[in-house]
């Protein structure tokens, strides 16, 4: 029989080091998101009000587009190679979540692997945890359902509230994250069931989700603008492609990461089977963002280009050629793909 999140959850609680002065250290991944940062919080703001010492381990500051979490600094510490071993030092636990490996961990990672306790909380399904101390749900949309069940059972070991308004929240922003406002094939009826526990304790979904995916900038929706006006299409409207210049850029002022979301506005036209956004890039290489729906396989597609992914999203990248050349060479390759297949 596999172990209930309840028994796991008692087990964890009592593997907690004894010794209070010793820290919790929460590790997310790399390149964090609002799942792994909501939960770690929230475990590391939970660990506090318990009397532990808890810190979110980071290998950088939390990225600006996450910025309206408001999360208090003293529960973050960012490494530096000069602060590792005092880190180290404090270590008594170090509890990964949304991830299981070191591997994943960026900078953090030889601080997590080298932790004589650890604890895994982790949905992803390659999941390959090496401590005893793991529960992985792949089934779970979010980290962040998981880690509400986890506190639950804490608020009944300890006999203290843990799941207060902001890190109601802090899950919140996880749970929105990772199923995509509730759209994504991961939701399930139980998250419904825990995002409703969590609106009872307080957490906004209005602010969080404009925050998460709608709040925009002029230089971003003016690039978008120029972006959507160059796009063609071809193959009787089942290819659509468009190009995202160095000039595009520095013209409508838009920063780093400005052109994400356009692929998926091409893909969504209703006549579309693969959508392509060609971009280039400052060491004057091509890169090539590309979505598509059933009929159109993106990974198989872009391996042709010697790119990779998935079958609804991949990209692969072109050198030594103009943007027009390449962007040409796209629709060709497309329109022989669609004739095969
Ligand atoms: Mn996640």
């Amino acid at each position: 029989m596999p172990e209930t999140m309840s028994e796991f959850s008692k087990r964890v609680f009592a593997y907690l080091p004894s010794d209070k002065e010793k820290e919790i250290q929460v590790f997310p991944h790399a390149r964090v998101d609002g799942d792994c940062i909501g939960t770690a919080v929230a475990l590391a703001a939970s660990l506090e009000k318990l009397g532990y010492s808890s810190r979110v381990i980071l290998e950088c500051e939390i990225p600006p587009r996450l910025s309206f979490m408001n999360i208090p600094g003293d529960l973050l510490t960012v490494v530096s190679p000069e602060t590792q071993e005092e880190i180290f030092a404090r270590q008594g636990l170090a509890f990964a979540v949304d991830c299981s490996e070191g591997s994943r961990m960026g900078a953090c990672e030889a601080l997590f692997e080298r932790a004589e306790k650890k604890v895994v909380v982790d949905h992803h399904v390659s999941s390959a945890p090496k401590t005893e101390y793991a529960y992985v749900d792949g089934k779970s949309a979010s980290c962040a359902e998981l880690m509400y069940e986890i506190l639950k059972e804490w608020e009944i070991s300890s006999g203290k509230a843990l799941v207060d308004q902001k890190t109601a929240d802090y899950l919140m922003v996880g749970i929105q994250s990772d199923s995509g406002k509730f759209s994504y094939e991961n939701t399930r009826a139980s998250s419904f069931r825990i995002a409703a526990e969590l609106m009872e304790r307080g957490a906004n979904v209005t602010d969080n989700a404009y925050h998460l995916f709608d709040e925009t900038c002029e230089g971003k929706v003016r690039l978008h603008g120029m972006a959507m006006a160059a796009m063609e299409l071809h193959c009787d409207g089942k290819v659509a492609i468009t190009k995202i210049t160095l000039d595009m850029m520095k013209k409508t002022n838009a920063p780093e990461g400005a052109a994400d979301g356009i692929v998926n506005v091409l893909r969504d036209i209703d006549t579309v089977l693969a959508a392509f956004v060609v971009r280039e890039s400052e060491n004057g290489e091509l890169r090539v963002n590309c979505r598509t729906k059933v009929g159109f396989d993106a990974a198989d597609f872009a391996q042709i280009f010697g790119g990779g992914g998935h079958h609804r999203a991949a990209g692969f990248s072109g050198k030594n050629t103009d943007i027009d050349s390449f962007v040409k060479k796209i629709i060709e390759e497309a329109a022989s793909y669609l004739e095969k297949t």
